[in-house]
């Protein structure tokens, strides 16, 4: 029997979350209206939805199944899944082209700004009893010269054990396994979290109706996401992932590398596994 007095999570409902979050965030620059640059843009991807309707013989019968889904997309509110999920490695891959510190990756639908403020060694906010393997994730954030970063901040947010995020989600509280973790006098920094679940695209929305139809899979390996930064430093957005965890080999967002791939190791007096890594910020 279903509880019907706890709310399921459904794709409509983290879309929804998802659509209202990436609306009422502000990037730093924000795209000029370049009439020369959106003609270019929007003609060369034209031309080449047009070469492949030509090139594969495209049906009104395959048009329309394409007009349909998109406009489920879009009821679902899960243009910033799909979107992040199929395209934004590669915008990812050209914005940090140039960068000489650490690896970026895909930031993904689910950062939520202003996160508690937590000091250098802490516990992320989590409930009583929180499902999942301790995890202690700590290291040094120093710039590309290797100088200590006091004071910076290292933001993480990631699933719990069951694949669900905080505020997008129901019954997870507000901050769940999310914090702003400042940084020590050497920069240093030690939080105490539960390793995440692999990560599924809900199956009941849109995207998961795409998955299923191009008979894919539609799994992401554990991660935790990371936005570390510091006064006059670049900030890095990226993602960690678990050595011989599931689907490191083939996420479907296309979002890792190598460099970002952690070993943890269980603690020699405690619960759990623990990690070291740094994060090297270039110059502002
Ligand atoms: C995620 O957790 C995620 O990180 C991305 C990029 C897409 C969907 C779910
Ligand atoms: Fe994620």
């Amino acid at each position: 029997m279903t509880d019907t007095t706890t709310e399921q999570a459904s794709a409509a409902a983290s879309g929804a979350a998802a659509t209202e979050q990436f609306r009422s965030k502000q990037r730093t620059e924000t795209a000029a209206a370049d009439t020369q640059r959106v003609d270019t843009l929007v003609s060369e991807l034209l031309a080449a939805a047009h070469d492949i309707i030509r090139r594969h013989k495209v049906t009104y019968a395959e048009y329309d199944a394409l007009k349909s889904w998109l406009i489920q997309v879009g009821e679902d509110g899960e243009w910033p899944l799909f979107l992040d999920v199929w395209l934004e490695h590669v915008v990812e891959e050209v914005a940090n082209e140039n960068r000489e510190g650490s690896k970026g990756t895909i930031e993904g639908p689910y950062y939520v700004p202003g996160s508690p403020r937590l000091p250098a060694e802490t516990t992320l906010p989590m409930r009583d009893g929180e499902k999942g393997t301790p995890l202690a994730f700590q290291g040094q954030v120093k710039s590309v010269e290797g100088t200590p970063l006091s004071g910076a901040t290292v933001e993480i947010w990631q699933a719990d054990d069951d694949g669900f995020y905080s505020q997008f989600a129901p019954n997870v509280p507000e901050w769940n396994l999310r914090g702003t973790v400042v940084t020590d006098e050497q920069g240093n920094f030690k939080i105490h979290t539960i390793e995440p679940a692999p990560y599924q695209i809900p199956t009941d929305g849109s995207c998961g109706k795409l998955i299923a139809a191009a008979g894919w899979h539609a799994w992401r390996p554990a991660h935790l996401h990371l936005k570390v930064s510091a006064q006059g430093r670049r900030l890095i957005t990226t993602q960690l992932y678990f050595k011989g965890g599931e689907h490191v080999a083939d996420d479907i967002a296309s979002a890792v590398k190598p460099e970002l791939i952690l070993d943890p190791v269980a603690v020699a007096d405690g619960d759990g596994r623990e990690v070291t890594y740094d994060f090297v910020l270039d110059k502002a």
